[in-house]
């Protein structure tokens, strides 16, 4: 491979420079270890603190740079990325496991991301108000915020730091991006992207390294305002405990528990192949993927047996083979992780009707690779119901009727999205007004999201605040409210 070998730097005030620690960290191919995409910098707190230093100088000029000036940056880089669709979607499923289709698409819909954010600076962005005195104009803008922390995973490592950085830009601010440890290859090619664009130095800042050290150092950085974070809950919850203290502000996509309900009146192998895209694309790793199949119980012996054949269809491999529908884990972590929700289904008295073993065949043993697995049996309670196991397991629960189904499906800490299938306009209502997720669907799979409409979760699955879309303009920017009088004459 071209790229072997290659050691990569940080972007710090628009040069590429070493960490300062010299230690590197190699980035490896899930499905076939083998192969390492190059070496990567552990940064340090010292790195941290040279970026953000660079992003507060760089914001004194950018949040100054007429909103038409930073949409033409915006849209160049849409277009560079798009010119590079398929080397940037290549360098996604080599680094992080997802079939090259995801690979293409996600890089896809980077494009359209960055499309729809560099209409923002053109958009209005404040209100006028009439005031009680007569010569008194009075209006309110969004302001940017300063330097932004932006911590992103491995699992949409194109598409959730573009949903991040691009309103961060878009609406003035600076950035200083961290993106995971596993998949810092496509974190170099966005930089890239927006320094062919013309992004002036010192706006977006890359410090590669380990969350522990870099984002912990950005997190508790005092000229960081801001932080959005997307990844689990533990290292969320702690971020944002670390930087509210201190008075930023944070944004935090967290897990889900996503449940897709089965109504008695559903067409079974449409449900089936809802279901079957939903726990098993990208390998189950999507905050939004299905883990939960809650099936009314007149029909829950045919759903089963159709999903488990589609399960035991589906061709597991890496992700450069066209034939894949399915990829590897992303990490030995993280199958370990599988495995062993895998074998607590079990003891807790779950039935495992396909799945549940790694698949080591011929070149399969140099990848992370998991079978489909189905449980049926499933409780509420048991702790595979429960808890966001982020790979490729999904558990069948019976429901009696479609107000116990919404309860199972409410009885999580949970709350990103979650889906029905129905004919039935009554039920699909029913299941709208009642169900406690921040992203509903009906007659569609629980993953994916529009990249111009707002995005995230209710419960433990955010903080309240949403982004992509309009929304995004929430987070990003704070309110100035101007009262401008008319000296005395
Ligand atoms: C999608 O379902 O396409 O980390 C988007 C995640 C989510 C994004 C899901 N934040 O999986």
């Amino acid at each position: 491979m071209a790229v072997a070998e290659r050691r990569f730097r940080n972007y710090i005030a628009g040069e590429w420079v070493d960490a300062s620690s010299g230690e590197m960290r190699p980035d490896e191919n899930p499905a076939d270890v083998r192969e390492i995409l190059g070496f990567f910098p552990r940064s340090t707190e010292v790195d941290v603190d040279r970026a953000v230093e660079a992003a507060a100088e760089a914001f004194a000029t950018w949040r100054r740079t007429p909103g038409p000036q930073r949409a033409a940056i915006l849209h160049k880089a849409a277009n560079i990325l798009e010119a590079r669709a398929r080397e940037v979607g290549e360098a996604l499923t080599r680094e992080e496991g997802k079939t090259i289709g995801e690979g293409v698409g996600e890089v896809l819909r980077g494009v359209q991301i960055l499309r729809f954010f560099a209409g923002e600076p053109l958009r209005p962005f404040g209100e006028v108000f009439s005031a009680t005195t007569a010569d008194t104009f009075l209006w309110a803008e969004r302001v940017p915020l300063g330097v932004v922390g932006v911590i992103t995973p491995w699992n949409f490592p194109v598409a959730i730091p573009l949903w991040k950085l691009a309103p961060c830009l878009a609406y003035g601010n600076t950035a200083v991006f961290k993106p995971a440890e596993l998949t810092p290859l496509t974190a170099h090619l966005i930089t890239e992207v927006f320094i062919e664009a013309g992004l002036p130095p010192g706006v977006l800042n890359l410090v590669h390294g380990p969350g522990s050290v870099v984002g912990e150092a950005i997190a508790r950085h005092p000229k960081v305002t801001a932080v959005t974070f997307t990844g689990s809950n533990a290292v969320g919850r702690h971020l944002y405990q670390v930087a509210s203290e201190r008075g930023a502000k944070v944004q935090l996509e967290l897990g889900g528990k996503n449940p897709l309900l089965v109504a008695d009146d559903a067409d079974l192998n449409f449900a089936v192949e809802l279901a079957t895209s939903g726990a098993f694309r990208s390998t189950g790793q999507k905050c939004t993927a299905t883990s939960r199949v809650i099936v009314l119980e007149s029909v829950v012996r045919d759903f089963t047996e159709k999903l488990v054949e589609r399960a035991r269809s589906l061709k597991v491999g890496p992700g450069m083979d066209a034939a894949t529908y399915m990829g590897p884990l992303v990490s030995e972590e993280q199958r370990q992780r599988v495995l062993s929700y895998i074998e607590t289904g079990e003891q807790e008295g779950a039935r495992l009707l396909t799945g549940g073993h790694e698949l080591a065949e011929g070149d399969l043993r140099y990848g992370y690779f998991v079978a489909p697995t189905v449980f049926a049996d499933v409780a509420p309670g048991m702790r595979i119901a429960q808890e966001e196991i982020f790979g490729p397991v999904v558990g069948v629960i019976r429901a009696r009727s479609l107000e116990e189904a919404i309860e199972i499906a409410n009885g999580v800490g949970y709350g990103l999205s979650a889906s029905i299938v129905t004919r039935d306009i009554r039920k699909a209502f029913d299941f709208i007004r009642s169900i406690e997720a921040g992203v509903v669907h009906v007659n569609s799979e629980t993953a994916g999201a529009e990249p111009h409409v707002p995005f995230g979760g209710m419960k433990g699955s955010s903080s309240f605040s949403r982004e992509q879309g309009r929304a995004a303009m929430e987070f990003f920017t704070q309110v100035k409210t101007v009262y401008l009088d008319m000296p005395p004459a």
